[in-house]
């Protein structure tokens, strides 16, 4: 992640919900037909500052509606709130929910994530209006999109207004970790949540990432892929211009951005499910003497950059410090990575994936040139307040894929009141329960015939749809249980 979602797309695009570098989401998906329930847009006036008792000023929040499935008599069904994360949110997408939703009689609600997309307080995104952008700014939104929400649903059907339909939450990536935390601090506003790969734990040096990259590449391909970060590293040293134009990335002046842009390259084939789109070519060229790095330069131009749709852009400092970009994703999700989670993707002292020189320096250097002096992450303040992996809430599932680089970044382990399920498979990344895999280019209904193991992702959809059940049941009338 950067962001923990990010896609873009040529042909596809996605909407994952990908943390990838900094997190970079990917650019804005074509509507086409069944990618999406509903792309219809709706607004609501949200506060710019839920935190200060003088500044009233608004913003407009834009969400989505697909009241298609709900039931329940007079519209008592429940609804669920599926947020969108650190991109724009081009509607409400048509993946497992849509099965979920359809089965539980739901309507489903998306709100867009404040400054992302068309929900930006300011036009502007210099350093100084970025200071609302925040997880606990937006979860304050979410809790009052909630109400407003309640209210147009009881004003539809006629009903008293302190009417209540049970409501449950879902997310994945940094959406899922805002899921888990909406249960946390607003425990009363649903009656579950659903955190699929959610990044509850913010990571100073997350080396983590790197160290299953290497895992989930196995021992073969990742000796591909630590041979080829070594010549391109001598490469860079040698005549850095050539080695970037062979990889369509000579627009990188900075070394640092071009080293993070190969090591992305290679850790979204495993958090979205590709591993093959990565490892054969890399292992058949090693196999047979061909040249590894233009193999591996080959994969990014053709894979990551054209398939995949990726901008090279993004990866670029100069571009990141744009204050009125076309893509504003990627400047957003670097302030919030700057300013309150990390999750710096630096390499592992010892036997790293990615160029060494991919390092803390390079991340807070990345911060201050993009930001200015004094933003920096201070990810002790952000676990203090939520809790990291001890979270201490309740009804909350916690879903991670076995390959995905983000899991370390989860609640992996498991208790009665927040079960925690790891889909094992050799393509399951993240999301998967949600997105099947692999998870570009888009599967509508994230189907998981092409999961290494559907059974395993069919096993943990049964035991979300248990939890979801039972948690609803538990969250109606007087006798209400927490
Ligand atoms: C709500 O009341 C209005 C006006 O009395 C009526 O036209 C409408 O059909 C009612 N809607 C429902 C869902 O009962
Ligand atoms: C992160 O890594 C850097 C460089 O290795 C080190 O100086 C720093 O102490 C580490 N910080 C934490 C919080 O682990
Ligand atoms: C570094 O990694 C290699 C390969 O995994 C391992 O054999 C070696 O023991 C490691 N060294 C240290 C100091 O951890
Ligand atoms: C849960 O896992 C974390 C790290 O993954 C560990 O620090 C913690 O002790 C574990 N908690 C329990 C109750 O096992
Ligand atoms: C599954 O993979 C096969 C090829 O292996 C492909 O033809 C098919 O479209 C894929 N199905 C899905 C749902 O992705
Ligand atoms: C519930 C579950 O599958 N827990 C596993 C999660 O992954 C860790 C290792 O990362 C295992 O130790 C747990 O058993």
């Amino acid at each position: 992640m950067g962001s923990p979602a990010r896609l873009a797309a040529a042909a596809a695009v996605l909407h994952l919900l990908l943390l990838a570098r900094g997190a970079e989401p990917r650019r804005a998906p074509p509507h086409a037909a069944g990618r999406y329930l509903t792309t219809e847009e709706r607004w609501m006036d949200q506060r710019v500052d839920h935190f200060s008792p003088t500044d009233h000023r608004q913003f407009k929040q834009r969400y989505y509606e697909f009241p298609d499935y709900h039931g329940g008599s007079g519209g008592g069904g429940p609804v669920f709130l599926r947020l969108c994360g650190e991109e724009s949110c081009n509607g409400i997408p048509n993946d497992y929910l849509a099965v979920l939703a359809k089965k539980f009689g739901a309507a489903v609600v998306t709100p867009e994530h404040r400054y992302y997309g068309k929900s930006s307080p300011f036009e502007s995104l210099a350093t100084e209006n970025l200071r609302f952008l925040s997880s606990k700014q937006a979860l304050f939104d979410l809790a009052a999109f909630r109400q407003h929400y309640q209210g147009t649903l009881n004003a539809r059907y006629n009903r008293s207004s302190g009417f209540d339909n049970p409501w449950f939450v879902f997310g994945v990536s940094y959406s899922g970790a805002l899921s888990a935390w909406f249960r946390l601090k607003f425990p009363h506003l649903t009656c579950g949540s659903l955190a699929s790969s959610g990044v509850v734990l913010a990571v100073y040096n997350f080396t983590d990432f790197d160290k299953q990259v290497g895992e989930s590449a196995g021992p073969e391909c990742k000796a591909a892929l630590q041979e080829t970060t070594r010549l391109v590293d001598e490469q860079l040293r040698v005549d850095s211009y050539s080695v970037k134009a062979l990889f369509g990335a000579e627009t990188l002046k900075n070394d640092g951005d071009f080293l993070f842009f190969l090591a992305d390259a290679a850790a979204i084939a495993f958090q979205y499910g590709n591993p093959e789109a990565v490892c054969s070519p890399l292992t058949n060229a090693k196999k047979s003497g061909r040249n590894l790095v233009e193999t591996y330069a080959q994969y990014v131009q053709d894979v990551f950059v054209k398939k995949w749709g990726t901008t090279v852009s993004s990866y670029d400092q100069e571009y990141l410090k744009k204050t009125t970009p076309e893509d504003t994703s990627s400047r957003l999700w670097w302030f919030q990575v700057c300013s309150e989670v990390a999750y710096f993707q630096v390499a592992p002292k010892n036997d790293s994936i990615r160029s060494s020189k991919v390092d803390t320096r390079y991340h807070l250097d990345l911060c201050r040139n993009v930001f200015g002096e004094g933003v920096y992450p201070d990810v002790y303040m952000t676990n203090l307040y939520y809790g990291g992996t001890r979270i201490a809430a309740s009804k909350i599932v916690f879903t991670n894929g076995s390959q995905d680089p983000w899991r370390h970044a989860s609640k992996q382990n498991s208790s009665e009141d927040m079960p925690s399920y790891i889909i094992k498979c050799g393509n399951c990344g993240h999301g998967t329960d949600l997105r099947g895999c692999p998870q570009l280019p888009f599967v509508i209904e994230g189907n998981p015939s092409n999961c290494s193991s559907p059974e395993a992702v069919i096993t943990v959809r049964k035991q979300i749809t248990s939890h979801i059940d039972l948690w609803l049941s538990q969250c109606q009338g007087p006798a209400r249980s927490w």
